[in-house]
């Protein structure tokens, strides 16, 4: 056999995050929990930490094994958000899920500020959509021994869809990974505590999405787990006939089911029940287990 055709290498089966492991041998189902007035479909519904703390609370009776607290929306086209408005939003609501909830706690941020703030509070990854972006987020995430996702992205939220070209989407976005993984070595983050994510709807058209899912074994043979968020996006709008936000859950259950089967691990969703009950019949599939009661 070449080493073209060679099998791609297991993804690592487990991440290390701040103080604690997670098993990564069966999906993990990271709920979404944006505490924005401006998120594309769950915008304003969260920002009061009581509301908060009960959406959480479903997520995770739902099947959600971590959280992902979110202060910006990186909707295509969307502002940058002041920092001590960004604060202000996520540090009340990671200090209140840290209490009240036994899971593990991602701050879904760009900048180190937030990261070290959250991380403070509670939160145990920090999950960056432009990989490493702040000069000093890779310091942050060092020092605090947290899990860190590399998500990659073309440009920022703001420009990211105006023209996104690639000449090989599934590759380029690899190499692009690899640099930020070299960053995050270079700052001494462990191996262990990387994930990859390849930024599905980033600086993406419909083509160059599917084919990140359909090829995402070629980012998985990088060792690391993968992280793939594709949850009520507009690239599922656009195959389902214009469906707006709120009715993609059966589209975004097909994609995360693709994405397991090409290797993705850890599923970056806001409707949890829908994924949770697709991966389990997945799984059952492949591996003849029978599914758990
Ligand atoms: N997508 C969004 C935000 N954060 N993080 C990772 N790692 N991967 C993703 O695909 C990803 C992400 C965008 O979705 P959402 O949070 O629902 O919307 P908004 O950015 O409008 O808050």
């Amino acid at each position: 056999m070449s080493p073209a055709e060679a099998p791609p290498a297991p993804a690592a089966a487990q991440w290390a995050v701040r103080g604690a492991t997670l098993p990564l041998r069966r999906p993990l189902l990271m709920g979404i929990l944006n505490v924005t007035p401006d998120s594309f479909s769950d915008g304003g519904r969260y920002r009061d930490p009581a509301r908060a703390l009960a959406h959480a609370e479903r997520l995770v009776a739902e099947g959600a094994g971590m959280l992902d607290v979110g202060g910006e929306s990186t909707r295509p086209g969307a502002a940058e958000v002041p920092e001590a408005e960004e604060l202000a939003r996520v540090v009340p609501v990671i200090r209140l899920l840290a209490a009240r909830l036994g899971v593990p706690l991602s701050v879904d941020t760009r900048r180190a500020a937030v990261a070290r703030a959250a991380l403070a509070e509670g939160a145990v990854v920090v999950n960056d959509v432009s990989a490493l972006g702040d000069p000093e987020m890779s310091a942050v995430v060092a020092e605090a021994g947290a899990g860190v996702v590399l998500m990659h992205m073309r440009g920022t939220p703001r420009t990211m869809q105006l023209d996104p070209v690639y000449r090989d989407v599934v590759a380029e976005v690899g190499a692009e990974l690899d640099v930020a993984v070299s960053l995050a070595r270079a700052a001494g983050i462990a191996e262990e505590r990387i994930v990859l994510d390849p930024g599905i709807g980033f600086g993406k058209r419909l083509p160059h999405n599917l084919a990140l899912i359909r090829r995402l074994g070629e980012l998985a043979a990088r060792g690391f787990p993968v992280l793939l968020g594709t949850s009520r996006k507009a690239f599922l709008g656009t195959l389902l006939g214009g469906a707006p936000p709120e009715q993609r859950a059966v589209g975004t259950a097909a994609a995360c089911v693709m994405g397991w089967l090409q290797g993705a691990r850890i599923f970056r969703v806001h409707d949890v029940r829908e994924a949770r009950e697709a991966l389990t019949v997945a799984e059952a599939i492949q591996t003849g287990a029978e599914a758990e009661a």
